[in-house]
């Protein structure tokens, strides 16, 4: 038995998640947040931050394909995307698998999270040398600010918003901003929790979303990495439908290997749960 293990709290304090530390890479209090790099037995690589799983080797594929590919494939065009947070690299690393692309901005408020996943995420990190990339160290939600009636897609790649900087990307104003930002085709993604300890959250983000937005749709999948093991993300747009502007035959023929998102997968993941829907109401 392996006597080195990571212990990830729920918000409440009374419920969580184990798993047994194999080698310690990194750990470092940033100005930001608390960053820790681990290898484990069970779950392959993983990276945390304030104690908090933020991807592992094992199953980081579904949360970054499903932020990503849900809305590239309903743009015509993407040309220019920005990711605001998502330091890995996990999402900019499948936006590039789509060759439209001509410029990926990925606003990551902590340096250190960079320069980190450079070094010990190779998996996730693998394309921010990409000479496509530009990458800014800065809160994004006054980065945003900065671009009007600039960007094809903008993704949300958030920590939860319970406290500190996160709380900054869910708010309706930072939302309003990336309306803002967006071309008049533009479509927006974010990252919005999951419907059971961080319920009040996803059903705010996309009430906020819905506010903004001409069209906001919220999806799911299912994500191991994140108690309780489903996950959620809102598709946000100016006109564009998720289902009705839908090629299926666009994701059947991509010529780049996706492990979960598939042509089925992007239409189920629309259809939700009464008692999610209820909740959004
Ligand atoms: N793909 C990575 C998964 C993450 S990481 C989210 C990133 O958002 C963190 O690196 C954090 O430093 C960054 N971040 C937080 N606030 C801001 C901000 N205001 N501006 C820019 N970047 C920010 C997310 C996983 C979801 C967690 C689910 N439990």
């Amino acid at each position: 038995m392996n006597h080195i293990n990571f212990f990830e709290y729920n918000p409440n304090d009374t419920s969580g998640v184990f798993f047994s530390i194999s080698n310690i890479l990194f750990s470092k209090q940033t100005k930001y947040q608390r960053i820790d790099i681990f290898d484990t037995p069970e779950f392959g690589r993983v990276f945390a931050l304030d104690g908090l799983t933020m991807t592992r080797e094992m199953d980081e594929f579904i949360y970054h394909e499903m932020i990503a590919h849900v809305p590239m494939f309903i743009h015509e065009n993407p040309k220019k995307v920005l990711v605001i947070g998502g330091g890995d690299g996990g999402t900019v690393r499948e936006v590039l698998k789509h060759s439209s692309v001509e410029e990926v901005i990925m606003c990551e408020i902590d340096a250190e999270v960079i320069e980190a996943a450079k070094k010990y995420l190779p998996l996730t990190s693998c394309e921010l040398d990409n000479p496509k990339v530009k990458l800014v160290s800065e809160d994004g939600s006054k980065f945003i600010k900065k671009y009007k009636n600039y960007f094809d897609l903008i993704i949300i790649d958030s920590t939860d918003p319970t406290e500190g900087e996160g709380g900054l990307l869910f708010t309706e104003d930072f939302y309003k901003s990336c309306f803002e930002a967006l071309t008049d085709d533009g479509i927006l993604s974010a990252e919005t929790e999951d419907p059971f300890i961080h319920k009040d959250w996803m059903r705010d983000a996309y009430k906020r979303l819905s506010n903004i937005f001409v069209k906001a749709r919220l999806y799911m999948g299912y994500l191991p990495m994140y108690p309780p093991g489903v996950w959620t993300w809102v598709f946000a747009s100016k006109g564009k439908d998720p289902i009705m502007d839908f090629e299926p035959e666009k994701v059947k023929n991509f010529d780049k290997p996706l492990k979960y998102y598939n042509e089925e997968i992007h239409v189920s993941c629309f259809s939700l749960p009464n008692f999610i829907k209820d909740m959004i109401k």
